[in-house]
């Protein structure tokens, strides 16, 4: 990747990295956790590729300290970590259990001795089984729960965390996790994919509201989203409706009463054959249009969509996993296309020019609210060569675009105010097990053993400068 000019970052812009609890931590039965949907799911034949599980995963849960000293080698000035809800309040309810709270609190310490700053995502998909066997997140009782394990976590870590971010991608938990059910807890409702939305929304707006009442001076309160850039496939009204019926169930179906506390009109209309949306009671949107402190955006590349032809069955290829069933409510009639060009080992075109988009549509549509990339990466079939060393000269290239990309939308006025990289370590990359490699360090997980490769001492030469340089 060659540019004409370094691009200067702002002295306080915040350069970090990402991963999640279900993902790295293993010690799933230890402390007195208890299992999480992702626990059960993956340990359901047929469910995860190969039947990986996150039972060790990178044992984050005992090598903490080494990953603490990994993190401050490489001069990052922000972890972003979620809790593993299960592990802090084990059935989802009542009291929490204190060798949970100890771990993040322990963790928290560990960053702030080396310098970095700790960002806690309270969920990150790992709901707790009981709560999913209450029936899980369609249910508005979970959103209540959620809130007051929002309470219960604020108050013991809000003397060390600033940064609290309530939900990681709800499309995510919503969508896949109900809609095409290649996510936990697997199952294929279309309109428990709404139903779910909706309370997750709630979710994070009560946590907002539990969170404000713990936390000192200088909490800061954010949401995670997974907006995509949605383009259509040409300028027909056809396919720009397509592109807008998509934008509506992935952005707009948040964005609608998190930022304006009303869900869009045109998503109510496009999805009325499947639900009536009666679970949305008086005074929720006003609950979920909360205050932000700032907005975390995770972005990885672009949807290309079209209206299928008429008589031809639609073909769904949206880079969200195989299933017969779709996580799109109502959305038989349109197709996802590839964009030619390169792809990453997930099958997701490289494109950072839908980076800036987003940014800038933020920019426009929420102004004054400040941005965090709080994800960004590239997997790629990263193997050590005789030397142990790991050469990633394709995630350096992808992250220099995107980073350029971030740049691009500064210029332009956006409040960008940081960039976490998904992943630091090679992790259970969820449906696809540990088959995908994320990491900007290594994993090997028959040793557990930690390599940074190439990328991590680009990047933490980046961080150094505080400035991207024009050739990678
Ligand atoms: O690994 C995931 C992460 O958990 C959520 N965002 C996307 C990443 C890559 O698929």
């Amino acid at each position: 990747m060659t540019e004409s000019h370094t691009r200067t970052f702002p002295p306080d812009f915040v350069w970090g990295s990402a991963t999640a609890s279900y993902q790295i931590e293993g010690g799933v039965r230890e402390g007195g956790r208890t299992p999480s949907i992702w626990d059960t799911f993956s340990h359901t034949p047929g469910k995860v590729l190969a039947g990986d599980t996150g039972d060790v995963a990178c044992d984050h849960y005992h090598r903490v300290t080494e990953d603490l000293d990994l993190m401050a080698g490489l001069g990052l000035n922000a972890y972003r970590f979620s809790v593993s809800w299960s592990r802090v309040q084990p059935t989802g309810r009542g009291p929490a259990v204190q060798s949970g709270l100890d771990f993040y609190r322990d963790l928290a310490d560990g960053l702030l001795e080396r310098g970095i700053t700790p960002v806690l995502t309270l969920y990150h998909w790992d709901l707790p089984q009981e709560l999913e066997d209450a029936g899980g997140w369609p249910e508005r009782e979970t959103a209540l729960r959620f809130a007051d394990y929002a309470h219960l976590v604020g108050e013991a870590l809000g003397d060390r965390v600033q940064m609290w971010t309530t939900l990681n991608e709800p499309w995510c938990s919503s969508s896949l996790g109900y809609g095409s059910g290649v996510h936990a807890p697997g199952r294929t409702e279309p309109e428990s994919v709404l139903r779910s939305a909706h309370h997750l929304n709630l979710g994070h707006g009560l946590a907002t509201q539990a969170l404000r009442s713990v936390l000192p001076a200088g909490g800061q309160v954010s949401i995670t989203l997974n907006p995509a850039a949605v383009r259509p496939r040409s300028d027909s009204a056809a396919d720009v409706n397509a592109a807008r019926r998509i934008d509506a169930l992935q952005n707009r179906i948040y964005t609608g009463p998190l930022l304006q506390g009303a869900y869009p009109e045109d998503l109510l209309q496009d999805t009325a054959r499947v639900s009536d949306w009666s679970f949305v009671k008086d005074g929720d949107t006003r609950i979920i249009h909360q205050p932000l402190d700032s907005l975390g955006i995770n972005y990885y590349c672009p949807t290309l969509v079209s209206a299928t032809a008429p008589g031809k069955a639609a073909t769904r290829n949206d880079g969200h996993g195989a299933s017969a069933h779709s996580p799109w409510v109502a959305c038989d009639d349109i197709e996802f296309h590839q964009y030619p060009g390169p792809l990453t080992e997930m099958g997701w075109s490289i494109d950072p020019t839908g980076l800036t988009e987003l940014l800038m549509r933020f920019h426009r549509e929420a102004p004054g609210l400040p941005l965090y990339i709080t994800e960004n990466g590239a997997a790629f079939d990263d193997k050590p060569d005789a030397n142990g060393a790991v050469h990633d000269p394709d995630r350096i290239s992808y992250v220099h675009g995107h980073l350029a990309a971030v740049h691009q939308a500064m210029e332009q006025g956006a409040d960008v105010r940081g960039y976490f990289l998904w992943s630091l370590l090679d992790n259970f990359e969820w449906a696809y097990g540990y088959s995908k490699r994320f990491g900007m360090v290594h994993v090997d997980f028959d040793s557990l053993q930690r390599t940074p490769k190439s990328s991590a001492q680009w990047y933490s030469g980046v961080i150094k400068n505080g400035e991207l340089p024009a050739q990678v």
